[in-house]
């Protein structure tokens, strides 16, 4: 299987640091943990490329490449998220979400067309994903319900997957959950 993992733009804020990150030459301030790890939850067996539409776009050759195209995202990069998921279903590929934006709204993806919502926390959903695909299955809607998963068991994100001179700082998980 050859996954596409796009994760979309951010608009122009505070957060975005845009003329402090031009003086030392580089073009975002962290990378997306969650697609390094949702990248690492899935069989190792994969092929995987990455592309952060921060700092750089995905060809065409990556559309035509995927077998499956994976989003992640915040509120703030819901239009790019329209977007891809809309481009996804022109290149005729199936679209698997998740993600605190769409964890929070699912409506959202599926009114934009995704195929596969994997919400609350991949290393509950992601093995739902898997053997939802492995049953030929081409739409689904995947939940934790309640559960959380033990971190202490989640692999090392997959790093080698980033442009690592693109960012300013790295960010690792340590925790998860807020108790309120
Ligand atoms: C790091 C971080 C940032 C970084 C962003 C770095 C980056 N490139 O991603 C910075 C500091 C820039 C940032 C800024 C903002 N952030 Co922020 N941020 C976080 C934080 C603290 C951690 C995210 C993270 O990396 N976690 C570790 C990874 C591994 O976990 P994860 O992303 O949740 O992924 C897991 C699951 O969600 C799931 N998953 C995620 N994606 C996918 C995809 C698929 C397909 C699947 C199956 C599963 C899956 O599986 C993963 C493993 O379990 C979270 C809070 C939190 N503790 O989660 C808020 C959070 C993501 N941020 C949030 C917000 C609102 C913002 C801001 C908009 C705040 C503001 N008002 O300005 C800004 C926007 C930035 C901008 N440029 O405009 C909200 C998002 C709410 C929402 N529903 O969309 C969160 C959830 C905080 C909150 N509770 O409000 N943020």
């Amino acid at each position: 299987m050859r996954v596409l993992l796009l994760y979309p733009l951010f608009p122009k804020s505070f957060w975005s640091f845009d003329k402090a990150l031009e003086l030392i030459g580089r073009k975002v301030t962290l990378p997306p943990l969650s697609l390094i790890t949702v990248a690492a939850l899935l069989p190792q067996t994969w092929e995987f490329r990455l592309v952060d539409r921060n700092v750089d776009y995905e060809s065409d050759a990556d559309w035509y490449w995927a077998d499956l195209v994976i989003l992640s995202g915040m509120i703030v990069q819901k239009e790019d998220m329209q977007f891809l998921i809309e481009a996804a279903k022109r290149h005729r590929k199936p679209i698997a979400v998740g993600g605190p934006y769409v964890t929070s709204v699912p409506e959202f993806a599926q009114a934009a067309g995704a195929d596969f919502l994997v919400l609350d926390e991949g290393e509950i959903t992601l093995p739902m994903l898997v053997a939802a695909l492995e049953r030929g299955e081409t739409a689904g809607i995947f939940r934790a319900n309640g559960e959380k998963p033990d971190i202490t068991h989640t692999p090392v994100p997959r790093f080698d997957l980033l442009n690592l001179n693109a960012y300013s700082d790295m960010s690792v998980q340590f925790s998860r959950g807020c108790p309120y």
